[in-house]
């Protein structure tokens, strides 16, 4: 007790006492008075009266004094305090769903927007209402619903020994004793059944699993390997599970202590030993000596004991972690449905750029192969890609990043290998009149689309190249084209849209097809009306003539 709180109680207790001597005194004096006076029982009628009136003053003044005296906090008695999240994690979650919104807006397709709006306003509501979410999850006919029915005290889920009885997630409304919040508990299918339909069962309890606050994973014997990965899976995403033995009516004593030792043993690092316990949540009948049949009770309050443990200790924290892991997984899924949606959108620039370029080229041939690569890098597909990210560039710095490219796909090699590959691959298909206008063309196509995959990877990681720079990233696009099955899909393409139409042009001008359409090495430089940047800046070797030997 603080010093001031002592000294005022001192001062008013010998306040009290001097007031209850003078008091007595008064008294005594006026009761003698009366009876001397009046009569004897009127002097005894005030003195009754005097000190009732005194009992209820004593009274108001010992009540009004507790209040003084007591904390703030109990004065309210039997109304708790209001339960709060731990500040730090909700408002990481909150903050979390907000950026998850944007993504989401962003989203084109009508049906993926909207799951994923409803699913984080489902998070939002449980950040808000803070239901804790219990799941029943386990292998089947483990006695997944048999273990509902018994913490519920009533029967909800249908019970029966074949597997797959229960098919879908079933949530039901729990309240025990000392939790302030209420308890969705959610019974699943079994996980690890065979056929289709028993994996498409084991999906939604995954589903269920992942969403869960706590989960009660229930076996009916020792853990098999197929049982132990899926709970090591969800420990390490951060799911609590307490696991129960049941069935445990099943085996004697001493052997059910074996198997719940070595259920504690294989889970050690997983699941505190304290939260594996074992229990009978529905003992077939018995029949007695007697001929009398008999229904044990279930047994399953060490399971209940210890989800009113855990969740009364660890509750708030449980919830928070799950509130922020499930808008993480909504922002991780948002982030990747919006990443397929504008890599879509600029594979669809990349293309229309390819074969504009191709066209274009193949009319206006270039005087040398490293020229190709500045033509095949149009500084408008570049703005048009980053536009797709949300990365505004003007034209300018389109420019300076087509320019960086261009030099790195011809310094690498890339070029010359591209035009090697084409050449190779176009021998078949093209006339000897058409053929230079033709690897160059759909040199210049393959090369843009190099280019372009290149900054999709660059916009995609923010305008950054990465660790290993921009070589690294044109390196590895290069070689991932190089694959055979996209070469002679590409090939087919260009054969499509650029070897054809030049065949077609040359058919349809007899009298230039004495001239080759193809211009000889000499033939001073023509850039490309629509696709080609202006040159880089004097004495760059990329600007400088083509050398003589320059083959295509
Ligand atoms: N001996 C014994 N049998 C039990 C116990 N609990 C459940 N069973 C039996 O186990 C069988 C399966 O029980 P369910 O509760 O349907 O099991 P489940 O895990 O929900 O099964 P699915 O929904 O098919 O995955 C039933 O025949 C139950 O009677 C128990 O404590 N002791
Ligand atoms: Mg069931």
């Amino acid at each position: 007790m603080p010093l001031s709180r002592l000294l005022t109680l001192i001062i008013g207790v010998i306040v009290v006492l001097a007031m209850t001597i003078w008091l007595i005194t008064s008294l005594n004096w006026l009761y003698g008075q009366i009876a001397w006076s009046a009569s004897p029982f009127l002097a005894n009628l005030l003195l009754l009266l005097l000190i009732v009136l005194l009992a209820v003053l004593i009274g108001g003044l010992v009540y009004y004094l507790r209040l003084l005296w007591m904390p703030s906090a109990s004065r309210k008695g039997s109304v708790r305090p209001p339960v709060t999240l731990p500040q730090k994690k909700s408002d990481a979650a909150s903050v979390n769903l907000k950026a998850v919104r944007s993504q989401v807006e962003q989203i084109q397709d009508e049906v993926a927007r909207q799951a994923l709006k409803a699913r984080s306003q489902a998070i939002e509501s449980n950040l808000s209402q803070g239901n804790l979410q219990v799941v029943v999850f386990g292998t089947g006919s483990a006695g997944k619903s048999s273990v509902v029915n018994a913490i519920l005290g009533r029967v909800v889920g249908r019970v029966s020994a074949p597997m797959g009885t229960t098919t879908v997630g079933e949530t039901y409304t729990l309240n025990l004793p000392g939790l302030e919040r209420e308890i969705l508990i959610t019974d699943t299918p079994g996980i690890l059944e065979s056929g289709i339909e028993g994996n498409e069962r084991g999906e939604v309890a995954r589903q269920w699993a992942t969403e869960a606050d706590l989960l009660l994973f229930i076996v009916d014997n020792d853990l098999r390997q197929s049982e132990y990965e899926p709970l090591q899976v969800l420990a390490e995403i951060g799911k609590r599970s307490i696991v129960a033995f049941n069935k445990s009516d099943l085996y004697a004593e001493g052997d059910r202590e074996v198997i719940l030792a070595r259920l504690r043993a294989r889970l050690r690092g997983i699941v505190p030993p304290s939260d594996i316990v074992a229990i009978a949540a529905n003992p077939p009948v018995v029949r007695l000596a007697t001929g009398e049949a008999f229904t044990p009770d279930p047994e399953i309050m060490p399971l209940i004991r210890r989800i009113v443990a855990v969740l009364r200790a660890e509750g708030e924290d449980l919830l928070a972690d799950n509130i922020l892991l499930q808008s993480q997984r909504l922002g991780d899924e948002a982030r990747r449905l919006l990443d397929g949606q504008r890599r879509r959108q600029a594979m669809k620039i990349v293309d229309r750029y390819q074969w504009i370029g191709a066209g274009a080229i193949a009319i206006t041939p270039l005087p040398g192969v490293d020229l190709l690569a500045t033509a095949a890098v149009n500084a408008q597909m570049v703005v048009e890609l980053g536009k797709v990210y949300g990365c505004e560039l003007n034209l300018e710095r389109g420019r300076e990043l087509a320019l960086s490219l261009g030099k790195t796909l011809a310094s690498l090699g890339i070029v010359k290998g591209v035009v090697q590959l084409v050449a190779t691959g176009l021998q078949f298909h093209v006339g000897t009149l058409v053929i230079g206008k033709a690897i160059q063309g759909v040199s210049a196509a393959y090369l843009t689309r190099i280019a372009g995959k290149s900054f999709i990877e660059y916009f995609r990681q923010d305008g950054d190249w990465g660790d290993g720079g921009i070589t690294e990233v044109v390196q590895r696009q290069f070689e991932l084209t190089r694959k055979e099955e996209f070469v002679k899909a590409f090939l087919k393409d260009a054969v499509a849209r650029v070897v054809e139409p030049l065949h077609l042009q040359r058919d349809q001008a007899p009298e230039r097809v004495k001239e080759p359409l193809w211009q000889p090495r000499d033939t001073p430089p023509r850039p490309p009306a629509q696709v080609q940047d202006p040159p880089s800046p004097k004495g760059d070797d990329w600007n400088q003539p083509p050398p003589r030997d320059d083959g295509w």
